[in-house]
């Protein structure tokens, strides 16, 4: 039996162009999500010009905007970034839930990565946790994901 061919995305972004749509609600947290996503990417290989910021007002918001830059053709993925604190808003599953399901309605959709790097907690200082504190950066780890599925989709080639 032969081998079996096993592709997995390669973590170089060189040459590769990303849209983040990113929130403004809780700015602070949000923010540093930005900072960690932009330094992925740029630590990757992508060059400055490479990565273009959409502001939304709310999560709720960011899937329209994720799914029209996806559509454009100017972006090989689409990095949502936001901020949803249980604590603060009476309607968090309402709005947890539908940018959840927005963002990948949009990357089935369109058929470019659509990654989902909005942080979702109980409370504040889960958020900051998330966001460059004690567990990691979320952001960051959304650019990775980018980066990744970006170099599988080149090693799987062309639709039709
Ligand atoms: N939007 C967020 O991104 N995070 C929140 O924590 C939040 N809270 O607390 O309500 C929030 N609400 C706004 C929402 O996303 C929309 O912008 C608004 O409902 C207008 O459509």
């Amino acid at each position: 039996m032969g081998e079996t061919p096993i592709y997995e995305g390669q973590l170089n972004a060189e040459g590769k162009r990303f849209a983040i749509v990113a929130s403004r609600y809780n700015e602070i947290i949000t923010s540093r999500l930005i900072d960690g996503a932009k330094d992925c990417l740029l630590r990757h290989g992508t060059e400055a010009g490479g990565i273009e910021l959409f502001r939304v007002p709310g999560a709720f918001e960011i899937p329209l905007i994720a799914t029209r830059a996806a559509k454009s053709g100017r972006f090989d993925a689409v990095i949502c970034l936001g901020t949803v604190i249980r604590g603060q808003t009476p309607h968090f599953d309402f709005v947890a839930s539908e940018v959840g399901r927005g963002v990948g309605r949009a990357s089935n959709e369109t058929g470019l990565p659509v990654i989902f790097g909005v942080v979702t907690t109980d409370t504040v200082e889960q958020a900051v946790d998330r966001a460059g504190g004690r567990t990691g950066n979320r952001g960051a780890e959304a650019a990775l994901a980018a980066i990744e599925m970006v170099a599988l989709l080149d090693q799987i080639g062309t639709e039709e």
